[in-house]
């Protein structure tokens, strides 16, 4: 039993680890006349990375995802860090809840 405590207690942290330097990975998206730029990012599947989202305009926004399952406010010239665990391949959609006609974008995970 101890032994296999040790086992997993190392293969955690090794997970963890590479968890860690993964997360590292930033993708910039801009919030600019209420439109996400780039409107699509492509990310690598099964890694785990962070979405950076900036807000040029100077209104208040929020970035929301059904299928990320995320929602967060950036405020009129913030910006937001949002960690995403990993994903499978696929695609995943988000919009700016405030202005959704033309705030929309997704993540091509691949
Ligand atoms: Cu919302």
């Amino acid at each position: 039993m101890k032994k296999l405590f040790k086992t997993i207690t190392a293969l955690t942290f090794v997970f963890a680890a590479s968890n860690a330097f993964a997360a590292n990975t930033e993708f910039l998206v801009q919030i600019k006349d209420h439109k996400f730029e780039p409107a699509e990012i492509t990310v690598p599947a099964d890694q785990r990375f962070t979405l950076v989202i900036e807000n040029l305009d100077k209104t208040l926004e929020e970035f929301e995802s059904g299928d990320l399952k995320k929602e967060k406010l950036v405020g009129a010239g913030k910006k937001i860090n949002i960690v995403i665990s990993p994903l499978k391949s696929g695609e995943y959609k988000f919009f700016g809840d405030f202005h959704q006609k033309t705030a929309q974008g997704k993540i091509i995970v691949q």
